[in-house]
């Protein structure tokens, strides 16, 4: 790999003599390294998985034209940063390796960092707004719709009837409680593409992956600055997006937890997160948006936790694992945030018919 990244270092900044190559986040998917050069500059390097993106070049047209956006429409006050995409001397914004690979260059934005999870809600609350302006700048983009660079994503009953097929062939084990505990709930698995279906929900440009990771912030941990990882914007529900940032930020112990008596959905991140959000973002939002917000958040943990487990069965093809049961433990994980949620259900739709209520102050939809 390393002779790859070099390749690919080499391909969009000739001049520029590599001298380091760290790996950079915790990607389940992608490969990415900070990049230094002799003159310091400081480079995200990427290679897409071409397992997962079947059609790169969808991914870098979209890139494009979601971070030129941003850029050109973004309140000079926000203080969000928009990462840049290198082009070769040639113009070209990917390379592709021997192997077929595609790679690309990014700005590394320095003087932020990534959370490994929320620690106040002060964090959750900034979380909110910035997905919420993410959500309102992206409102706007200019037809055509992005290209759909992986067709199926968050599409829960697809993902059921995957693990359907798998079943039969499974390479690993099944697991009684993870088995009895999708049985259990495999009629709430139409619950937004049947409100998407009825025209309640918001269909539009969205992050597709808003977890804590790719939320950078301030040295200090108190402003959110950026919002990247934008290999999976296209159109999809606003409900994605939220249930997945709730998700995320609302388990502080993360996504492989070995007590999962210890998992809790944290009831004052989640009004915080809702909070932030309908602060930049309220006018977005449906009334049937609204009242599946708890669902949201439910939802996107149990498709999640199946993603996991039907990988595990399949042996651990999609998300990199280091060993053949992480994947099992990660899908735990998630059933284990969803009882929490089911456990304060009636609580968290309170708290979030309290936030969708506020007025939007800074904007509504046109
Ligand atoms: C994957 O690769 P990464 O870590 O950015 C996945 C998300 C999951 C996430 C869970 C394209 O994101 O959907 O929520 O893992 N991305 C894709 O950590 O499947
Ligand atoms: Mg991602």
């Amino acid at each position: 790999m390393t002779e790859f990244c070099r390749a690919a270092c080499a391909f969009f900044r000739p001049n520029e003599q590599l001298t380091s190559l760290t790996p950079l986040g915790s990607g389940r998917v992608n490969d990415t390294w900070l990049a230094v050069t002799a003159a310091g500059g400081k480079y995200v390097l990427q290679r897409l998985n071409p397992a997962v993106f079947p059609q790169p070049a969808f991914v870098q047209a979209n890139l494009c034209r979601v971070t030129a956006h941003l850029r050109a429409n973004l309140p000079a006050e926000s203080g969000f940063r928009v990462f840049q995409i290198f082009r070769s001397p040639t113009g070209e914004t990917a390379w592709i390796d021997s192997s077929g690979a595609w790679w690309r260059l990014l700005s590394y934005l320095d003087g932020t960092t990534a959370l490994d999870s929320v620690s106040s809600t002060a964090q959750a609350r900034a979380i909110g707004a910035t997905l919420g302006l993410f959500h309102r700048l992206l409102a706007d983009l200019p037809s055509p719709p992005l290209a759909d660079t992986l067709p199926g994503f968050h599409n829960t009953p697809l993902y059921l009837a995957q693990y359907d097929a798998i079943l039969p062939q499974a390479c690993q084990p099944e697991a009684a409680d993870c088995r009895d505990f999708i049985a259990q709930r495999r009629a709430d698995m139409r619950l937004l593409e049947d409100a998407k279906q009825h025209g309640e929900i918001t269909v539009q440009t969205v992050h597709g992956d808003p977890k804590v990771g790719n939320f950078l912030f301030s040295p200090d941990g108190q402003q959110a600055v950026s919002l990247v990882d934008l290999d999976t914007v296209k159109p999809g529900l606003l409900l994605h997006d939220l249930g997945d940032c709730l998700r995320s930020c609302c388990n502080p112990l993360g996504e492989e937890v070995r007590n999962l008596d210890e998992v809790v959905f944290r009831h004052d991140f989640f009004a915080a997160v809702l909070a932030g959000y309908c602060s930049c973002a309220a006018g977005l939002l449906t009334p049937g948006d609204r009242r599946l917000l708890t669902d949201s958040a439910r939802l996107i943990s149990l498709e999640l936790g199946l993603r996991f487990y039907s990988d595990y069965l399949a042996g651990s093809r999609y998300f990199k694992a280091d060993h053949p049961e992480q994947n099992l433990f990660r899908a735990r994980t998630q059933f284990a945030l969803v009882r929490s949620i089911e456990s304060q259900y009636s609580e968290l739709t309170a708290a979030a018919a309290e936030c969708a209520a506020q007025p939007d102050n800074s904007w509504r939809k046109k």
